[in-house]
């Protein structure tokens, strides 16, 4: 007898719909032991929340969240909100013994992150967070190569992740907002490839050697009052037709790693003629990995192990082999390609599955597992601003952003 878990999403932008999507599509393609029930979802704005209750299939919907976090008809809370509020609702839905998967990266500033990563220790309810990249099937692989010993020992990464949609025409939208936000690209972004590194070399990131937060644009276009997306502070700025930029719209820094190895991260909104380029290479003793989540299908290995007059960059098509590739089973025969969505089916299918006493294909990260991300983040803003190294182990205090 299939069981079923009731969800309550809270959010209904962007990634309110990839969570709505994954939820409605996972119990379709994997053979799950916990069938989602799309319950509730909360979102402010009422007049956009039933027309996305009933295209995505929720059965209920509320501009009130802490309704469904408290009640007993729920078992898992997803938080698909910005940044500034994963705290307070999270923090919420475990005193309630839910259940919680929060969107990266876990809050806008290290002291928050903490705060749920503490009220997560002892909780009944197990916590989740959407690094969606961890199951995009190319990195999952990279994962279990690394770890196989497929590159042996790590010298070199080099992650960048390169979009362009922050150019002077994109208005002052909640990721500009550092009271929301918490951070610009670096929070969005480079969460994402900090993440991945950790997760596909297994190592942590020791020290933060040196770092640059800069933002080019300094006023962007107020969003009219309504909008959801109006700055905070609205009445502040009522009026005006355009406001500060609160936020990074780049950050890069170069890091050790416990391994020994060095790194170097990029994030940037302004990486002209990119879109959604997130990369990463890795040099190893043994061999090297590349990928480009604008070729997600694919992913580069390079084997020094191979025949000296083989060697080269093996363009592995990770959606060609059930029996090796992960998630593929699921989905569709050799090479039909996955995409974006299919990340965040595969990390629902994981969730249900830990949820069901069962392990997932490859870890997922809890809420302690994304404060050190977290961490890492931090330390390179405070390494900006101080234009010294930081120590991951000794996280000075002050003169950081306003954790
Ligand atoms: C915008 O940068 C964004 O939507 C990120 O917030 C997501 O995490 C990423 O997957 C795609 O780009």
């Amino acid at each position: 007898m299939i069981d079923h878990i009731n969800i309550a999403l809270i959010g209904s932008k962007f990634m309110g719909r990839a969570h709505s999507n994954a939820w409605s599509q996972v119990g379709k393609f994997f053979d799950v032991s916990l069938r989602p029930t799309m319950h509730t979802v909360a979102a402010r704005n009422a007049t956009e929340l039933s027309d996305f209750a009933e295209r995505w299939g929720w059965k209920h919907s509320t501009t009130d969240w802490r309704g469904p976090v408290g009640s007993d008809q729920i078992d898992l809370v997803d938080i698909a909100t910005p940044n500034n509020v994963h705290a307070e609702q999270a923090m919420a839905a475990l005193e309630a013994g839910k259940h919680v998967i929060c969107e990266k990266p876990l809050a806008a500033t290290l002291a928050d992150a903490e705060g749920m990563a503490r009220a997560a220790e002892g909780a009944a309810g197990k916590t989740f967070v959407w690094f969606n990249y961890r199951r995009v099937p190319a990195i999952a692989l990279a994962h279990r190569l690394v770890a196989a010993g497929a590159i042996g020992r790590v010298y070199h990464v080099r992650a960048a992740y390169l979009q362009s949609w922050g150019g002077p025409s994109t208005p002052l939208v909640w990721r500009f907002q550092g009271d929301v936000a918490g951070s610009g690209a670096h929070g969005d972004l480079n969460a994402h490839i900090v993440d991945a590194v950790r997760f596909i070399t297994g190592e942590e990131i020791v020290t933060v050697e040196g770092a640059i937060e800069h933002t080019f644009i300094r006023e962007r276009a107020v969003l009219e009052f309504g909008s959801g997306q109006e700055i905070s502070g609205g009445g502040a700025t009522s009026g005006r037709k355009t406001a500060p930029s609160t936020v990074d719209d780049a950050v890069l820094f170069l890091a050790r790693l416990s391994g020994g190895g060095l790194a170097s991260f990029e994030a940037t909104r302004l990486a002209t003629g990119y879109h959604n380029a997130n990369r990463i290479e890795i040099h190893g003793d043994r061999g090297a990995l590349r990928f480009d989540l604008e070729r997600m299908n694919h992913l580069g290995f390079y084997d020094l192990d191979g025949d000296g007059g083989t060697q080269g960059w093996t363009t592995i098509d990770v959606t060609r082999a059930a029996d090796h590739h992960p998630y593929l089973a699921a989905w569709w025969p050799p090479s039909h390609g996955l995409g974006y969505e299919h990340s965040f089916t595969n990390q629902a299918s994981d969730v249900l599955a830990v949820l069901a006493g069962q392990s997932p294909v490859v870890p997922l990260p809890d809420f302690a597992d994304a404060l050190e991300t977290q961490r890492v983040l931090h330390a390179a803003i405070v390494s900006a601003r101080n234009h010294f190294p930081v120590s991951l182990s000794d996280l000075p205090e002050a003169k950081g952003p306003q954790s």
